[in-house]
């Protein structure tokens, strides 16, 4: 099936005009389709749900429109009319549900796409990291009476960092490509960090620590930004939705944001943390949910950024590891630079922990 016959299953009206693939994400395929009806320019995101990664998509679909209800209803009580963008997702022509399925049984959804709008793979500018910052705290603000357990878990202990070590360790015990010999050096380092890394999870285990309705992919490309005004239209991406800590989304922002370079970038002396960008960040996140957080939540928020860039340096290896089946890689030893680049991350967010520590209590 083309993507016009995929897109003549939802209940969308028009002329089909074309589609471009977007290349960002490391999972679903994404394409921008644009259709003409009475002389009007429409456009939509069409996705294919990756279903290796997401197993069950219907699921993961009604996980996003009660999610998605839930803060258009807050959004209405606010009256506030810059936040107006919260993804809508069309239903299938034929059926009472937001999805399709094509010939070849994938699953497809579709959005309206957000106009004047942009997403950030990168940024410099603080103000507008603010914002985005100021957008998942109030994301989190806003979810924090939705019933977390009613949530469908779209990917079973996504950010159980503990698991995370386990799957490396079975990974190193199985090394079905050969491949551990070429990343002993990394390995050991990971394992140096495993004790702090996997603090978070304790607290989550014994109860010290509440699960949250958490977004759980908070990169600044998940935040749409008024191409003009640079305010905030909605928060996207929103598979990952499941209960978690506060700090993994603050950790995992951060961890992408404040970055010196691009997430795979490979001149890893060059990666640091940021401090001007941690600092915008903390302060619109903190700004919009701080009042909520329990002690024990502020105390950790920092040790959810070193656990974040860890538990991700232990996903890119262990995938590399099986045989790059998870990440779409762009070339061969793409998931090794990413390991790489976020253990020079690790390091750094460590050298700076008091730092970080100092700015984020001015803002709590
Ligand atoms: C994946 O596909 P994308 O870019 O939204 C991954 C995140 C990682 C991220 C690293 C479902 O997100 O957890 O942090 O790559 N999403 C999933 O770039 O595994
Ligand atoms: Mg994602």
């Amino acid at each position: 099936m083309t993507i016009k016959d995929i897109c003549a299953l939802f209940d969308i009206g028009g002329t089909y005009l074309g589609c471009r693939e977007i290349e960002s994400g490391n999972i679903n395929s994404t394409f921008r389709v644009s259709f003409e009806r009475d002389g009007v320019l429409k456009e939509y995101i069409l996705q294919k749900i990756n279903k290796r990664v997401f197993k069950e998509p219907p699921k993961v679909m009604d996980n996003i429109v009660r999610i998605t209800n839930h803060i258009r209803m807050k959004v209405l009580k606010r009256g506030d009319s810059t936040r107006t963008g919260v993804l809508r997702a069309f239903y299938s022509r034929e059926e009472d549900h937001p999805y399709v399925i094509d010939d070849c049984g994938e699953y497809w959804r579709c959005y309206r796409y957000i106009h004047n709008s942009k997403t950030y793979d990168s940024l410099d500018d603080l103000e507008i990291i603010t914002k985005i910052g100021g957008a998942f705290g109030r994301f989190q603000e806003d979810l924090s009476d939705f019933p977390a357990k009613t949530l469908f878990i779209t990917i079973p202990n996504f950010h159980d960092t503990k698991k995370r070590y386990v799957a490396l360790r079975e990974a190193i015990e199985i090394d079905p490509y050969k491949r551990v010999k070429k990343v002993k050096e990394q390995i050991s380092m990971l394992f140096e960090f495993e004790k702090m890394a996997c603090e978070l999870q304790e607290y989550l285990d014994n109860g010290k620590l509440p699960y949250r309705v958490t977004h759980n992919d908070t990169k600044s490309n998940n935040v749409s930004i008024d191409k003009i005004t640079g305010d905030v239209l909605a928060v996207l991406d929103l598979d990952t939705v499941m209960p978690g800590a506060i700090a993994h989304d603050f950790g995992d922002a951060i961890r992408f944001i404040a970055n010196t370079r691009k997430e795979d970038d490979v001149q890893y002396e060059l990666v640091e943390l940021d401090m001007d960008k941690y600092e915008a960040f903390t302060k619109g996140f903190i700004g919009e949910v701080g009042s909520v957080l329990t002690d024990l939540e502020k105390k950790t928020l920092n040790l959810g950024v070193f656990t974040m860039t860890v538990e991700l340096a232990l996903r890119f290896l262990t995938d590399y590891i099986l045989g790059d089946k998870y990440f779409k890689n762009n070339y061969p030893g793409h998931n090794v630079d990413r390991t790489k680049n976020q253990i020079a991350l690790s390091k750094s967010i460590l050298n700076k922990f008091e730092q970080m520590e100092g700015i984020l209590k001015k803002y709590l």
